[in-house]
């Protein structure tokens, strides 16, 4: 995957709550291009996998039991400085501590349940993508 490109998901709280819609109209106003998309549910194994440099935090039983109890929107996206202009959209990870106008200002509940996923880097976007999406389903 190019460094041009980032992975997201709009985590199961998000979907729950009906935020898909807004949330995409926010990733294209801020000049995202939708290159992979899917609504999909995270296995067990997929979560343990996904997030596992986080398997000895105390949190981890429960964010595995939180990406895994409702669908996601999985996506691949496209801008100049995908993964840093991602992270800003975003916002913190705490919604306490997110700047005014971020998604997850906007849409967390919590620190737990934070509506939205980012990647931390190119490498980590390339790897999160290709753990969702393969060949023809990239655009
Ligand atoms: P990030 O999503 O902003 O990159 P990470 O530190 O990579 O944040 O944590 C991954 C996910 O784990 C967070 O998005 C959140 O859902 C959850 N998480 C992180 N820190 C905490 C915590 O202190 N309590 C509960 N859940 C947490
Ligand atoms: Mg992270």
């Amino acid at each position: 995957m190019a460094t041009n490109r980032t992975f997201t998901m709009l985590k199961p709280d998000a979907v729950e709550k009906g935020h898909i819609g807004a949330i995409l109209e926010k990733i294209s106003a801020s000049g995202f291009r939708i290159v992979a998309m899917k609504l999909t549910q995270m296995t067990r194994t997929d979560a343990e996998t996904f997030y596992a440099i986080h398997k000895e935090r105390p949190f981890f039983g429960d964010l595995v039991e939180y990406m895994t109890r409702g669908p996601i929107v999985a996506a691949i996206l496209e801008k100049d400085n995908a993964v840093e202009d991602f992270r800003t959209l975003i916002g913190a990870t705490n919604p306490e501590e997110a700047a005014e106008g971020t998604i997850r200002k906007l849409y967390a509940a919590s620190i737990g349940e934070n509506a939205v996923h980012g990647s931390d880097s190119d490498d980590n976007a390339a790897i999160e993508g290709a753990f969702h999406f393969s060949g023809r389903d990239i655009f």
